[in-house]
């Protein structure tokens, strides 16, 4: 199993793909590590185990000293609204009322399979739930276009991974007195991925539940250290994560296998504030072309895409409905159910070393 740990990383010592023996909260990877363990064959990470190399793409990545950011024509980046340059960061709003704010690439990405580390911030002075709204980052058909959606376009034509610093849906049953039940409340800031095909609106006064592939909450207002989310896509399969301890690991937010993404999209952040504001802050946008091998078959699926899409969207809505079952609960029906499987081995031996014992009695 170290050999999923030890891939290649080409920088520093982030590999978010160390999270399965870092002791991962999530489920699903509980599950698929007891599950290599009972089988003790590798296949089980051969999706990530896959040589992957990486490059940094400066042409969509975005960095200090943000030269020519925001200046006509000279930059890969473009500046709207109430987006400003300063000499450590490109803010999307300051802390003030009514603010929108973003940046945006120039260039379309045809990239297959990427990942986008997000080095972002956000401050303010407002005590806890006394500030909003949060900020997005999108890989979008659709740029510089102003909206309500975390100050993009409603309706939007692609992936929007955002940090929404504000519980609107709980203050909304607050405000009608009606209790928020315990099982659906959620704590704020709360990351969320949402993959939109132009005619599907953001909810946002229930902080776009109707709408999300998953999500997680993530203390991530007027920390001292750096804060990062990292998107990445491969072969379809999104993934979230996000490091905002100061311990330089990854913590999975949230992976959804056949998400449709078309080529050719424009990568993007914004910002917005309303009655309560922030500072919303990138520091840097990095964004690493993955070499992935595929199939002619992968290959010619992947460019039949046209409109953005979830596959079984439906299920997926159902099983959050469910709540599901936890990790814990999981691992230990896995680890019952291998009790049991030994039990009855052991049981089996037992029984067939009588028998031939009994047998050989009989032969002398
Ligand atoms: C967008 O998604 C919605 C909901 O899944 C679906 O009803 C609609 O037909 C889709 N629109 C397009 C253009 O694919
Ligand atoms: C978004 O799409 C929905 C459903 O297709 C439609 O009712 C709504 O008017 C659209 N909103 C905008 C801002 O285009
Ligand atoms: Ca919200």
């Amino acid at each position: 199993m170290a050999a999923a740990c030890s891939r290649n990383h080409s920088r520093e010592s982030k590999s978010p793909f160390c999270f399965i023996l870092r002791g991962n909260i999530m489920g699903f990877h509980i599950y698929r590590a007891v599950a290599c363990l009972i089988l003790t064959i590798s296949p089980c990470f051969a999706e990530d185990d896959h040589e992957m190399e990486e490059f940094l793409k400066r042409e969509y990545s975005l960095s200090k000293p943000y030269q020519g950011v925001g200046s006509l024509g000279s930059s890969h980046w473009e500046l709207m609204g109430d987006a400003m340059v300063t000499t450590d960061q490109v803010r999307l709003t300051p802390e003030m009322q009514s603010r929108q704010g973003a940046v945006w690439s120039r260039i379309p990405c045809h990239l297959k399979d990427w990942e986008m580390q997000v080095h972002f911030k956000v401050h303010g002075q407002g005590k806890k739930n006394l500030n909003g709204d949060g900020l997005a980052i999108w890989y979008t058909k659709e740029r510089m276009q102003k909206g309500p959606v975390f100050g993009n376009m409603d309706n939007f034509t692609g992936l929007g991974v955002f940090v929404d610093t504000y519980p609107n849906e709980e203050k909304f049953i607050e405000a009608q007195k009606k209790r928020y039940t315990p099982r659906t409340q959620r704590i704020f800031p709360f990351v969320l991925a949402m993959v939109g095909n132009g005619s599907i609106s953001y909810d946002h006064d229930r902080d776009g539940r109707p709408t999300e592939l998953g999500g997680c909450n993530a203390m991530v207002r007027n920390l001292k250290h750096d804060t990062f989310l990292f998107i990445r896509y491969v072969r379809r399969r999104l993934t979230v994560m996000i490091d905002i301890d100061g311990q330089h690991e990854w913590r999975d937010c949230l992976d959804i296998p056949g998400v449709r993404l078309p080529q050719g999209y424009y990568f993007g952040a914004s910002a917005i504030t309303g009655d309560l504001s922030d500072n919303h802050d990138i520091i840097s946008l990095k964004l690493y072309q993955l070499t992935v091998l595929r199939s002619q078959k992968e290959v010619d699926e992947e460019e039949e895409i046209t409109i953005p899409s979830v596959d079984n969207i439906e299920l997926l809505r159902l099983d959050q409905n469910e709540e599901g079952m936890s990790g814990i609960a999981i691992f230990f029906t896995v680890l019952f159910s291998m009790l049991g499987c030994i039990f009855l081995i052991v049981i089996c031996l037992v029984l067939y070393s009588h028998w031939n014992e009994s047998r050989r009695k009989r032969f002398y």
